[in-house]
């Protein structure tokens, strides 16, 4: 069935019911529940608040097409802003809730944000960043994500719920909101350079939470309850903490981390029964002394994405929790994002389970011809979930796609059984993974090069079986006049800890070069000057 073509609120929150195949549910049903207070905010609120913060950016003076961008942790007041933004059609693009101050500037540089609503916890950075921007964005464009009475003392802004507009406009009057028009622009790097934006439009999102109704873990309003820890700046939590579970009447547990006393806590006092989490989450588990201590009676399922997991590990976990099942799914920032996933009932450990309806898909070697089965080949993929393109940057769009546009290229490296059951065998793409985040080797690599005792840098990823990750590892030369030879491992020590400090205070934790940093003589590159990755994963292995 393809997707309606109408707006994600309109999907959500449809006028009439034959306006969205969503089956419609209890406006006094729970949607997000505060994790730490229990403040719950039912789906009437939450559309009511919408509407209202619609009407008051637009007497604020914003327009669909214009840009917000959302910085903060999980929370109610980032989940209503959300809403908001949607309600009004303006185009989201969420940050990071670590970034250090130059991310959070490029990010609203590139976007064009002309709007910013921020945590105040975000504030001292946010000061630091607006010396950045390119173009300024006046105090009244900054609205803080917290009630009037939580605002900072003293601070200039104010707060999102300021503008709640005072007779909220009826949905209609935001009805022009078209379907391909972007709604999300996440930043991610897709297979090589820098974090570029992704346009993920309107229908590309309700494509998604359409053709998940099939293939994902069913879950039952009434019955289930979903954790909600997963970042909302990211594809993964914002498809399947904050979009999803409104589709399904099944209510979020809103917390701003994985803390195991705080999530596990919170788990038993709300009987959370589903759990999207990422696989060093898995791990930990598995590996706590303290589980006994919580009632996780009520979980069914943990579901793991956006980096592997074997199936050693989800087979160690459910031999320690023989009550809840480990299903898998995987997925990209570029494609709105799940491609494959799995059910309880239907699963297949280590793999990530079969295509999610809407997509078609190749498996397609290194000669350009489609792989026998169970062979290991490129995924190659299309259908309504796939982005327009990278913001502002149509080489990279056309450079991600295949020569005749047709195909959207992954770079993973898959098999497919006979069931249609996918697993992840390696990565052609430059991309690490730090426990799910996006670190861009091409990104640290340019920051490298600013340090003046470092002359070359190549970034590579190294796995760390103990945590279930990757972690960022660096290749430097030392300047001619830094005083430091590859030669001489004595003068390494003090350099090293000098590099990863400088590193470390410019960047994002997920970032950090926790894989070390090794001095050598010269950096791989083939002729064209292009790094050799596998080289120093060589290199790396042997070390
Ligand atoms: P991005 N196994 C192995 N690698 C994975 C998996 C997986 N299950 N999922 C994602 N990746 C890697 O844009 C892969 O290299 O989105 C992929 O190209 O930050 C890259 O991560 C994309 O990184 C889910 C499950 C969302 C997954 C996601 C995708 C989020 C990651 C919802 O339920």
């Amino acid at each position: 069935l393809p997707a309606p073509e109408v707006s994600i609120f309109q999907f959500l929150f449809p006028d009439t019911p034959s306006d969205s195949p969503v089956r419609q549910f209890d406006p006094e049903l729970p949607a997000y529940i505060d994790g730490f207070t229990g403040y719950t905010l039912s789906r009437r609120q939450l559309k009511d608040n919408a509407l209202r913060l619609a009407t008051g950016l637009r007497t604020l003076g914003f327009r669909r097409g214009d840009v917000a961008c959302l910085w903060g942790m999980n929370s109610i007041p980032w989940v209503e802003a959300a809403y908001g933004l949607l309600a009004a059609g303006i185009r989201i693009t969420p940050a990071n809730y670590a970034y250090e101050p130059s991310e959070i500037a490029h990010q609203l540089n590139n976007s064009g944000a002309n709007l910013i609503l921020l945590d105040p916890s975000t504030l001292e950075r946010w000061e630091k960043a607006r010396a950045q921007l390119d173009r300024p964005i006046p105090d009244e464009h900054v609205l803080l994500l917290a009630q009037p009475g939580a605002l900072p003392a003293g601070t200039p802004y104010k707060s999102v719920y300021d503008h709640f507009g005072v007779s909220p406009s009826a949905p209609e009057t935001f009805n022009g909101v078209q379907a391909h028009e972007t709604a999300w622009q996440c930043y991610s790097s897709g297979t090589t350079g820098l974090p570029k934006g992704v346009e993920t439009t309107q229908h590309n999102i309700v494509a998604q939470l359409q053709g998940l109704a099939e293939i994902y873990e069913p879950l039952e309003s009434g019955k289930d309850v979903i954790l909600g820890i997963l970042p909302m700046s990211h594809i993964y939590g914002l498809a399947i903490v904050l979009l999803r579970p409104l589709t399904i009447g099944v209510p979020v547990v809103v917390l701003p981390k994985y803390e195991e006393h705080s999530v596990l806590s919170a788990v038993g006092k709300y009987r959370v029964t589903h759990a999207p989490v990422v696989p060093p989450i898995v791990l930990s588990l598995v590996n706590s002394p303290n589980v006994h201590k919580y009632d996780l009676s009520s979980l069914k399922t943990f579901l793991a994405g956006a980096a592997p997991m074997s199936a050693e590990l989800s087979q160690a976990f459910e031999k320690r929790f023989p009550h809840i099942a480990v299903i898998q799914a995987y997925g990209m920032t570029e494609t709105s994002p799940v491609q494959t996933a799995m059910s309880a009932a239907r699963s297949k450990p280590g793999s990530c389970g079969q295509l999610v309806a809407g997509f078609t898909a190749r498996l397609v070697g290194e000669d350009g011809k489609d792989v026998d089965l169970g062979e290991p080949g490129e995924l190659w993929v299309q259908g309504p979930c796939v982005m327009k393109g990278y913001w502002k940057n149509p080489e990279a769009t056309r450079k991600t796609f295949s020569d005749d546009g047709k195909w959207f290229k992954t770079g993973d490296i898959m098999v497919v059984d006979a069931d249609g059951f996918y697993t992840v065998v390696d990565r052609s793409k430059e991309l690490i993974k730090y426990k799910g985040f996006q670190v861009a080797p091409a990104e640290l690599e340019a920051l490298l090069l600013q340090h003046p005792k470092v002359h070359d840098a190549g970034v590579i990823g190294v796995w760390e079986e103990s945590q279930a990750t990757e972690l960022p590892r660096a290749y430097v030369v030392a300047a001619p006049d830094s005083g430091v030879s590859h030669e001489h491992a004595h003068q390494h020590h003090s350099f090293i800890e000098e590099i990863k400090a400088w590193v470390a205070s410019r960047v994002a934790n997920h970032k950090k070069l926790r894989g070390g940093i090794a001095v050598i003589e010269v950096i791989p590159k083939s002729p064209s000057g292009k790094i050799l990755r596998k080289d120093l994963r060589v290199r790396a292995k042997t070390e």
